[in-house]
C-alpha cells in the first residue's frame, strides 16, 4: 500500500485527495512537521528534509515533492484523467503552473513556518512574513491573470492541478486575499470546494472551520 507522511491542513492533503477520487488506498503516516520535532524526525527517516507530502511507494521507493508526487500519481493513472496526458495540448501549461505553484508560491512556507532561518533579528520576523504574503498574492495574480480557464483551470475537466491550487491557497495569506488576487481561479477553488466527491475528506483533512477564509 502507498504510504504518506502528511498532516491535515497540509501539502499531503492534495494528494490524499487525489488517491480518494482515484479511490486507490493509501496510509497516512501523521507527522506535523512544522511544531513536533518527533514527527519531523519520524518524517527524516524517509526524507532528510523533514518535510511532509513524503510519499514511500509500495517498493519502498521514496518520492518528495509536492508537485512531482501527483504528476507521477495522474501519469500512473492515465484513465482517471487527472492531468493532460503526454500529447495532449494543455501538457505544457498544466507542467508549467504545477511547477510553479510548487516553487514560486509553496516553497515559502519554510520561512513563513520560521522567519528566524532566514534572519537573526525577531523584529524582523513581522516584516518578513508580510512581504512574503505580498509576494505570494502578487505570484497568484500573475498566475490568474495568464490562464484561460474553462469549468477548471485547464479546461473543463479537474485536474491535479486543481487540487492543488485548492490547497495551497488556503494556506497564509488566506483565501479572502486569495479571492481578490485571483478572481478567475477563486471560482474554481470555490467548485472544489464543495465537490461532493470530496465533501467527507475535506471535513477529515482540512475542515472548513469557522472564520477559515479569513
Ligand atoms: N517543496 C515541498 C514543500 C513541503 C513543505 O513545505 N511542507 C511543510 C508542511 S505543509 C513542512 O513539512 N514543513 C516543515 C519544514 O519545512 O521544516 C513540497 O512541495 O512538497
Amino acid at each position: 500500500m502507498l504510504k504518506i507522511f502528511g498532516a491535515v491542513g497540509s501539502g499531503s492533503v492534495p494528494i490524499e485527495a487525489m488517491l480518494t477520487l482515484l479511490g486507490v488506498p493509501y496510509e497516512v503516516i501523521e507527522a506535523v512537521t512544522w511544531e513536533d520535532e518527533a514527527a519531523r524526525e519520524r518524517v527524516e527517516t524517509a526524507n532528510p528534509l523533514g518535510q511532509v507530502p513524503t510519499l514511500v511507494l509500495p517498493s519502498g521507493e521514496v518520492i518528495t515533492e509536492s508537485a512531482a508526487i501527483l504528476i507521477y500519481l495522474a501519469d500512473l493513472h492515465p484513465q482517471a484523467r487527472l492531468a493532460p496526458g503526454l500529447n495532449d495540448p494543455n501538457r505544457a501549461q498544466y507542467l508549467r503552473w504545477m511547477t510553479y505553484v510548487s516553487a514560486a508560491i509553496y516553497a515559502f512556507a519554510w520561512i513563513k513556518d520560521d522567519p528566524m532561518r532566514i534572519t537573526a533579528s525577531d523584529k524582523l520576523a513581522p516584516e518578513i512574513i508580510d512581504r512574503i504574503h505580498d509576494r505570494i498574492a502578487d505570484c497568484w495574480h500573475m498566475m490568474d491573470d495568464q490562464i484561460t480557464p474553462g469549468r477548471y483551470i485547464l479546461g473543463d475537466e479537474l485536474s491535479v492541478l486543481d487540487l492543488y491550487v485548492t490547497v495551497i491557497s488556503r494556506f497564509a495569506p488566506w483565501r479572502s486575499r486569495f479571492y481578490k488576487s485571483a478572481p478567475k481561479m477563486a471560482e474554481i477553488v470555490r467548485q472544489v470546494d464543495t465537490d461532493p466527491r470530496l465533501n467527507e475528506f475535506w471535513a477529515k483533512r482540512f475542515p472548513f472551520d469557522e472564520g477559515w477564509e479569513r
